[in-house]
């Protein structure tokens, strides 16, 4: 039996949940690795919280809060409301009691000088994720967001922009610390020269695949990968499937559709992707895309539960002739 290796460029719930699917169609034909956003971590409370890390670990490793796709199941918050008394930190961003286990165990061994690649491995040793869980980098580079504050221009955390203000303040710009001197994480590169197939999953495509595309090298490397590149549209009816994607786009100028966001990551070898799997809502997409020389299709895309996201996960390997 041929083992299929997959690297998948993941964010937090979407590419998490398209990852649960992706691992319950392949089983044991396959071998995953996922290369995680870490530009929405923080240092909070003196821990540092790596949200997509732990969202991905959580949901694979079955513990994580579903409604919310963050956080995990039968969670409490005493220790953030106690701390919300002594008026420190974000009041706005709750830390649920289990949820900083893992933060004192990440950062204790941050403290230790491992690396947050090792860190990450040491951690998901609990959870039996299935997957190889690498950070896109060890270093710590985060998005900020840059709002127009009347004639002021204000920069926060991409966090505080998210949660506190729902995406509400018009977004001029996004600015990812620490780029410049960022390397990609051990693995990294390797995850994806060595694939058989490259995965971008319905995650978002500017703060979070965006963010990983940024880390110096990592595009080069998905540009001259011998593996195919397919992407799965977070767009479906020009609206996202989740979160606030739309603001986010809007932002960097990008139309929220399943064309535009297809060619904002860009056909290679200019572009990222070979692939574009589309809704069947967009149909025409992956017609207009097809008639520009994409690997463009269109199938159910909307991740309602494991079974389906299962199929969508093979209706894009097929689209690359990637199926075990
Ligand atoms: N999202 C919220 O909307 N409110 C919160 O209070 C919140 C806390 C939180 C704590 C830890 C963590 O890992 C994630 C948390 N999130 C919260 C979700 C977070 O904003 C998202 O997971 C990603 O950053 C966006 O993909």
């Amino acid at each position: 039996m041929t083992i299929l290796k997959v690297t998948v460029l993941s964010g937090g719930v979407g590419g998490a949940r398209f990852t649960r699917g992706l691992l319950s169609l392949l089983g044991h034909r396959g071998q995953v690795t996922v290369i995680a956003n870490t530009g929405d971590d923080m240092w909070l409370h003196g821990v540092r919280v790596c949200p997509d890390l732990d969202t991905l670990m959580y949901t694979l490793g079955g513990a994580v809060h579903e409604e919310q796709g963050w956080g995990r199941r039968d969670e409490s918050s005493r220790t953030s409301d106690d701390l919300a008394a002594y008026g420190l930190g974000w009041e706005w961003f709750t830390l649920g009691d289990l949820d900083l286990a893992t933060h004192l165990a990440r950062t204790a061994l941050l403290r230790e000088g491992l690396p947050l690649s090792q860190v990450t491995a040491r951690l998901a040793e609990r959870w039996s994720p299935g997957v190889t869980l690498l950070p896109m980098t060890d270093d710590e580079v985060e998005t900020h967001v840059v709002v127009a504050d009347g004639q002021e221009m204000q920069e926060m955390h991409f966090e505080e922009w998210w949660v506190r203000h729902r995406a509400a303040l018009p977004a001029v710009r996004f600015v990812q610390t620490n780029l410049a001197t960022a390397a990609p994480a051990p693995g990294v590169l390797a995850a994806i020269a060595d694939a058989d197939v490259v995965v971008v999953p319905p995650s978002n495509p500017v703060v979070s695949v965006g963010t990983i595309l940024a880390i110096p090298g990592i595009r080069d490397a998905l540009r001259t990968t011998s593996a195919p590149v397919v992407g799965v549209s977070p767009v479906i009816g020009g609206a996202p499937v989740r979160g606030m994607a739309d603001a986010c786009l809007t932002a960097i100028g990008v139309e929220t559709s399943a064309v535009a966001v297809a060619r904002h990551y860009g056909r290679r070898p200019d572009g990222v992707l070979d692939a574009w799997l589309v809704d069947d809502r967009d149909a025409d997409a992956a017609e207009t895309l097809r008639s520009e020389g994409w690997l463009a299709g269109a199938a159910p895309t909307l991740m309602t539960d494991v079974p389906t996201t299962a199929r969508i996960a093979a209706d894009a390997l097929a689209l690359v002739g990637a199926l075990p």
